[in-house]
């Protein structure tokens, strides 16, 4: 299975800890095509990409979000990138786990929030976690998949 994470880079760096848990995590299901966005020296400035390596990123990026079976996304910290791979991933019916941790005050974007689709078998779904909860999270996430979710494109 080909997972993609994302998580906040240039939109703040303060999770990355927690990136790194659940990137972890992700890795017993399978290839995580974004496992950098968790790395520590990925800084929010870092090595100021010109023009050119920006489009290299959004391309590479773009290319690896298509091609992937399930977006993983953490989206406390809020990041221009997510919200646009998330919406990229929405159009062409991904099947998409966003992670939200309340305790940090913040009120998650009703474009996140509002995206969520109620029934059973959702193809976007917005949890709700605590740091200390989110292997199980994830596990449950994962053991409820169906071959379905993985292929449809609608
Ligand atoms: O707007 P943000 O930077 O917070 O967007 C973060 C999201 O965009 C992540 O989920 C990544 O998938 C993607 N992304 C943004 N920047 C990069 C990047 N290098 N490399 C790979 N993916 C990226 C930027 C390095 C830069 C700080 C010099």
């Amino acid at each position: 299975m080909r997972i993609y994470f994302c998580g906040s880079i240039r939109g703040g760096r303060q999770d990355v800890v927690i990136y790194q848990r659940i990137v972890q995590k992700l890795q017993t299901y399978g290839e995580v095509l974004t496992e950098h966005v968790s790395h520590s020296d990925i800084s929010e400035k870092g090595e100021d990409a010109a023009l050119d390596g920006d489009r290299a990123i959004h391309d590479r990026d773009i290319e690896w979000l298509m091609s992937a079976d399930v977006i993983v996304a953490e989206v406390t910290q809020p990041s221009f990138g997510v919200g646009y791979e998330l919406g990229r991933a929405v159009a062409v019916g991904k099947k998409i786990l966003c992670l939200f941790r309340p305790s940090s005050g913040r009120v998650l974007s009703a474009m996140i929030r509002g995206a969520e689709t109620r029934s059973r078998n959702s193809l976007f779904q917005v949890q709700e976690y605590s740091e200390d909860e989110v292997e199980r999270v994830l596990e449950d996430f994962f053991s409820a998949l169906s071959p379905q979710d993985l292929t449809r494109s609608d």
